[in-house]
């Protein structure tokens, strides 16, 4: 089964935003809700719009996210101490860490939390040098990445690697990397797990949801087996399921068949 992460509840989308400051729960439990119907095995939770506010928002969501669906989250935020809070109110079997990368602080202050409360992590291919461009450079931090959770102790079943998803209208060489790193780890770490950001490849593009679905099926192909998405946006779910379905990495089509008749699809 993919691992597919719930995006909606995200402070840097407006919309949520004003009602998490108004402490709408009945409108974030809705959210949730509806992701989860769509077929999300986790919930994301990015509370960063303010970083004065972040640790206390980061909290009122994960109660509100937490008492309306058993499924577990997905922490998003890059600080440490917004994580732990998090994590301290609801670490269900499956959390998982959104995000660490191969920066050196960011690493020293994520990997002590992915101990402490055994959680999943996702792990980004940028380190000090700044965001992996080529298809080079992913795979050197991919490589640095893998090695120091072994050195951790943090067995790859839990690590995510996000080989980073960039805008095609920037640079049209950008989605074919991203494929090359999804099939990189794959060959290479098969014990480990990818995990894509879809929507950013869109970025500044008309109607937007042909690009993302076309590249969630490409991303399918090569073994991409985790994404943070909009599983409520029309198609999505559909596109993954069938691309699994037609490539060999859903037997019989049992996945398919089942989420068609949960109504998911
Ligand atoms: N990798 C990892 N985590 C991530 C990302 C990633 N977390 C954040 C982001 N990228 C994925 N989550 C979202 C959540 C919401 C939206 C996009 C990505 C979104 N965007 C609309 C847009 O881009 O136009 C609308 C914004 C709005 O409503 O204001 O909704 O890559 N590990």
């Amino acid at each position: 089964m993919m691992t597919i992460i719930g995006e909606r509840i995200n402070m840097t989308r407006k919309s949520i935003r004003e009602k998490v400051w108004e402490r709408d729960a009945a409108f974030v439990t809705a959210e949730v809700q509806r992701q989860e119907a769509c077929g999300a095995t986790h919930i994301d939770i990015n509370a960063g719009a303010d970083p004065a506010r972040e640790i206390e928002d980061m909290r009122w969501l994960t109660e509100v996210v937490s008492s309306a669906t058993q499924l577990p989250l997905s922490f998003d935020s890059a600080r440490a101490e917004v994580l732990r809070a998090g994590l301290e109110l609801c670490n269900r079997p499956g959390t998982i860490i959104n995000s660490t990368t191969a920066e050196s602080a960011r690493l020293a202050d994520t990997l002590p939390l992915v101990k402490e409360f055994n959680t999943g992590i996702i792990a980004l291919t940028m380190d000090d040098g700044g965001m992996a461009e080529t298809i080079e450079d992913r795979q050197r931090i991919i490589d640095a990445l893998c090695a120091r959770m072994r050195e951790e102790g943090i067995g790859l079943e839990r690590v995510y690697i996000d080989p980073l998803v960039r805008p095609v209208s920037t640079n049209p060489e950008q989605a074919l990397m991203t494929i090359a790193g999804v099939r990189y780890v794959k060959t290479r770490y098969p014990e480990a797990h990818t995990m894509v950001g879809l929507s950013n490849v869109s970025y500044g593009l008309p109607s937007r949801i042909h690009v993302n679905r076309a590249f969630f099926a490409l991303l399918v192909e090569a073994g991409l087996d985790g994404a943070i998405i909009d599983p409520t946006a029309e198609g999505m779910m559909g596109i993954m399921l069938a691309t699994r379905a037609l490539t060999g990495q859903d037997e019989f089509c049992m996945e398919y068949i089942a989420a068609a008749r949960a109504g998911k699809i």
